[in-house]
């Protein structure tokens, strides 16, 4: 029986390395609350995201949700339902209302001309996603973001080490987020943070994270939540840290070797980044285009499971469909999204899938 090969298998440090990393702990029993080992990897991902400011948090997730609440918002924000459920949860979840607009058919991340024509009075920020590791339009999205005196949100959650133009991703807009999550290619196993240039924002993330206490005068200055990452987290990401670069090429290998197959294959298409985006490959998702390949994406998808196989249809649904929404959205609107969400796989990706398992699922996709 061969082994099942997953979307995902996360890098891990040696266990030496990571006890080394750990073992400051048993001296000083410091093992959360913003102690040095968090704080080492603070300021490491400050310099290396190349941003003001990087405020920690216990996952991606929570890390939206403060920096959406700090940011003091009311009414609409503009974003994208081709996604993970965590964005739109995150909007909803502050009490804003998710207006959705349809996406690219390059790359799946937001069109500005739709997000354009969804503006109205109502409208306070534009939440577009990064989706994959593809850089938005960034230009245009600040463009429109200052035409209209919006605030420019990034759920960057794909996007680690990511530049585009010479410059970090977490450079634009007003502030991004990250994940690094156990799935994602760095990772602190859970974990997340908020980047932005705006100290005060970064200050009052800070505090939220820790119930909205201010270190300064022990008030508690914000409502605020735990959101805060434990030593044995951040160091998980001072290990992963000294490997990205090492992680990266193996995935840009990988990828290439999926390209070299798959770019043969009548009906599969890929998304090649433009030269002006420095990658993190941290998926790769193909569109599987139905009359043109002969199958649909769910029967591809069963076929490559039942070979042990476990691709994901990362993202279907769209997260204005999902079933805890029911009919809070209008179902149209999205034409691209609607087909991209019922058309994507996301293949396995990761540092040590082996070019033997890539040329097995490439066999399996060209029906070899
Ligand atoms: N924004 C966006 C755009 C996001 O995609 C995400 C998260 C967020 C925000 C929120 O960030 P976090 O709060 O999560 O930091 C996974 C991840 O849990 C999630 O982080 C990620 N996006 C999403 C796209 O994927 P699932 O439900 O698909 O994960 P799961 O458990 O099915 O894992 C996928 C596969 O990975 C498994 O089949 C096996 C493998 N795996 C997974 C884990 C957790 C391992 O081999 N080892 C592991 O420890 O959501």
């Amino acid at each position: 029986m061969r082994e099942k090969i997953y979307v995902t298998k996360p890098f891990l440090p040696s266990k030496e390395e990571y006890m080394e990393q750990i073992s400051s702990m048993w001296e000083n029993h410091m093992l959360t609350n913003a102690g040095n080992i968090h704080n080492e990897l603070e300021l490491k991902l400050r310099e290396y995201l190349g941003t003001e400011e990087c405020v920690l948090s216990v996952n991606g997730h929570m890390a939206l949700e403060m920096l959406l609440q700090a940011m003091k918002l009311k009414g609409e924000v503009i974003t994208t339902p081709f996604t993970f459920a965590s964005t739109t949860h995150a909007i909803v979840r502050n009490g804003l209302i998710p207006v959705f607009a349809d996406i690219n058919e390059e790359d799946y991340t937001i069109d500005p001309e739709s997000v354009e024509k969804l503006i109205t009075d109502r409208t306070c920020a534009i939440l577009p996603v990064h989706v994959y590791g593809n850089v938005c339009n960034v230009e245009r999205l600040q463009h429109i973001a200052d035409k209209y005196h919006l605030k420019l949100i990034y759920d960057a959650a794909h996007a680690f080490g990511v530049a585009y133009r010479g410059r970090p991703i977490g450079c634009y807009g007003d502030a991004s987020v990250f994940s690094f999550h156990a799935t994602k290619a760095f990772h602190t196993v859970e974990g997340g943070a908020v980047v932005t240039k705006d100290h005060i924002l970064g200050d009052t993330i800070r505090h939220m994270r820790n119930f909205g206490i201010c270190q300064d005068n022990g008030e508690c200055m914000e409502i605020g939540t735990n959101g805060k990452m434990s030593e044995f987290h951040a160091a998980m990401g001072l290990c992963n840290l000294k490997h990205i670069n090492e992680i990266t090429e193996k995935r840009k290998l990988v990828v290439e070797r999926y390209y070299s197959h798959l770019d043969k294959v009548k009906g599969i298409r890929t998304h090649k980044a433009d030269m002006q985006i420095q990658q993190n490959y941290a998926y790769f998702p193909i569109i599987i285009e139905r009359e043109k390949y002969g199958e649909c994406r769910d029967e591809l998808c069963q076929r490559l499971q039942d070979e042990g196989i476990f691709a994901r249809k990362y993202f279907y649904p769209l997260t204005k469909k999902l079933a805890c929404y029911g009919n809070d959205f209008s179902r149209d609107g999205t034409p691209v999204a609607d087909y991209i969400s019922a058309s994507v796989l996301a293949l396995p990706l990761y540092a040590d899938l082996s070019f033997q398992d890539v040329d097995r699922i490439c066999n399996i996709i060209s029906r070899k």
